[in-house]
């Protein structure tokens, strides 16, 4: 490998920078529903003071849930992402007791986001799935004006992430766990359907009576990039600079095509990282 000449071709590089944002995709619910369907008692409608739209759930129920299985945005490979972030609204007028006269009790739930692959449906369960909860204090009090909640992910983690709990597993005697030989990754290799909700898959509810409004559920995914090297976000001379490091180095971050080996193949792969761009 001609070492000087490859130097000169990563410097020329070096003038072209180019940016690489994470991709947003949020449900406003101004244009509609967006692929979501809401649980019973479910419906759009607008706040007439500032023309937000969203959707407002009245029911007495065990808990309410919003799922999405046709968007694609919200779907598929997850693991294609360094790092993925689920997000949401929520507003609570009423979860109580009301149904019994005089005796109002306010009622405590959690916030639920679930996702859902059919791959492993099997036993008894339509799908194996990971689930975080967002909240375990969702109440009149906390919630009476719009509450953001979000968590943010590896998605290529085998284990569990922190907080994060699996469902589909038939050895569940103690709760719920991962579908056998499912790693966290593996779920969410394949997302079919996502829900937020007011469900714990660990608890069980009594029935109350819910008015719950819910705006803005958002993914954010931040693909990633090999050829950004100090994860700016922006491709330029330092990542070049960075790389020339790493290679002189025998950094294994060099080593673009693990084969542990520090070759032209490293450079080359580099050098069409860097021209693709980020995404
Ligand atoms: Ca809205
Ligand atoms: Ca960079
Ligand atoms: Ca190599």
């Amino acid at each position: 490998m001609n070492r000087s000449i490859t130097l000169l071709t990563l410097a020329a590089l070096s003038t072209a920078a180019t940016s690489a944002a994470a991709q947003s995709y949020t449900t406003t619910f101004d244009e509609g529903l967006d692929g979501w369907e809401g649980s019973n008692g479910s419906f759009l409608t607008t706040n007439t003071s500032n023309g937000n739209r969203h959707i407002r759930s009245v029911d007495e129920t065990f808990g309410v849930w919003y799922r999405n299985t046709g968007n694609a945005e919200f779907l598929g490979d997850y693991t294609q992402s360094d790092s993925v972030t689920l997000s949401m609204d929520i507003r609570v007028d009423l979860l109580n007791s009301q149904n019994l006269p005089d005796t109002i009790v306010p009622y405590t739930r959690p916030l639920v986001v679930e996702l859902r692959n059919y791959r492993y449906a099997g036993g008894f369960h339509q799908y194996g799935s990971v689930y975080f909860v967002l909240s375990r204090e969702i109440n009149e009090t906390n919630q009476d004006d719009w509450t953001t909640f979000s968590i943010t992910f590896d998605p290529s983690s085998t284990d569990l992430p922190e907080g994060w709990g699996g469902f589909g597993g038939d050895n569940d005697q103690d709760g719920p766990v991962l579908p056998e030989g499912a790693t966290f990754a593996d779920i969410v290799s394949n997302v079919d359907e996502i829900v937020f909700s007011t469900y714990d898959p660990e608890e069980f509810y009594l029935f109350a009576f819910f008015d719950v409004s819910v705006d803005n559920f958002s993914i954010t995914r931040d693909a990633g990039c090999t050829a950004d090297f100090n994860d700016d976000g922006v491709l330029d001379f330092f990542d070049v600079s960075l790389f020339i490091n790493a290679f002189g180095a025998q950094d294994p971050a060099a080593d673009l095509n693990q084969d542990r080996a520090y070759d032209f193949f490293d450079v080359s792969a580099f050098l069409s990282a860097y021209n693709a761009g980020c995404p």
